[in-house]
């Protein structure tokens, strides 16, 4: 379900609460949305939030390890957030998430949340790996699904290059999911380095990997 709009307010207090590297400030926002998911407050509070934050970073109004810190408490709160959900039954594809090339893990950490609160039972492939390496481990994990977060455009084009080596493995084709602030500034990006879809949202993950999933079943 799509997140019910959150005030200027509310965000410039989470942001600010954040910035200040006050965690009980932060806490107090994310529990004024009583009853929301991981998925909404990630959609609602979070990255508006860290989309004005890149901004003052740019700027030269926040510095470098402000934003460090920020990740740091954000992290810590929205893992306290963890639904309890248990892995469903219902046959699920392989799937494994991973940050190719940087080293901003906190998209990844909400996608892995949500998709475990859907029944998934993502594995999670880590942070800072190349293109060789990803392609690797994704063929060594069996993956039915590939979902890659990347928050630098310089990571964004080398999908281009992970999905070109999954090619010449031969076999079926692994399906490249793609999300992140790249893509999410340039909506063409996605096709540009051929990945099969790209959301927007961790919710979106989930229709994604439906679609992908039943396409593949559509395939005699
Ligand atoms: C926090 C932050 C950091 C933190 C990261 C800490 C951490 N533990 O993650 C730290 C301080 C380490 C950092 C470092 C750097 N950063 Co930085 N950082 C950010 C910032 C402000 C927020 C990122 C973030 O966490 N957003 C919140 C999360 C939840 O949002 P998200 O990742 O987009 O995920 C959501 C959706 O996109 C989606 N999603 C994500 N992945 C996927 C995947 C799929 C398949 C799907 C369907 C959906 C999906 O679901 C998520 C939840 O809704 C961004 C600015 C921005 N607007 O993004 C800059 C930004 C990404 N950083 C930037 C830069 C330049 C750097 C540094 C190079 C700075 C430096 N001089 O060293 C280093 C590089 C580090 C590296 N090698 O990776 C630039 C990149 C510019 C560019 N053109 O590439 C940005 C855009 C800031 C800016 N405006 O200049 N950074």
């Amino acid at each position: 379900m799509a997140a019910p709009a959150v005030s200027d307010e509310a965000i410039a207090a989470f942001e600010e609460a954040l910035v200040d590297a006050d965690p009980a400030g932060a806490k107090r926002q994310l529990q004024a949305l009583p009853g929301w998911s991981v998925a909404q407050l990630a959609d609602g509070l979070v990255v508006p939030a860290f989309d004005r934050l890149g901004g003052a970073f740019e700027r030269g109004e926040v510095a470098l390890s402000q934003l460090y810190i920020a990740s740091r408490v954000c992290e810590t709160l929205l893992d306290e957030l963890r639904s309890g959900a248990r892995p469903s039954d219902a046959p699920r594809p392989r799937l494994g998430v991973a940050v190719l090339e940087d080293h901003h893990v906190l998209g990844k950490r909400i996608l892995l949340s949500v998709l475990r609160a859907a029944g998934h039972t993502p594995i999670d492939l880590g942070h800072g790996l190349g293109a060789e390496a990803l392609a690797r481990r994704a063929r060594e994990e069996r993956l039915e699904v590939l979902l890659v977060s990347v928050l630098m455009l310089r990571s964004a084009l080398r999908v281009k290059e992970l999905v070109a080596m999954l090619a010449r493995d031969g076999g079926p084709m692994l399906p490249v999911l793609v999300g992140g602030a790249p893509f999410r500034l340039d909506p063409k990006l996605a096709d540009e380095v051929h990945a099969s879809g790209w959301g927007r949202s961790a919710t979106d993950a989930l229709r994604l990997v439906a679609e992908v999933v039943d396409d593949w079943a559509g395939v005699p």
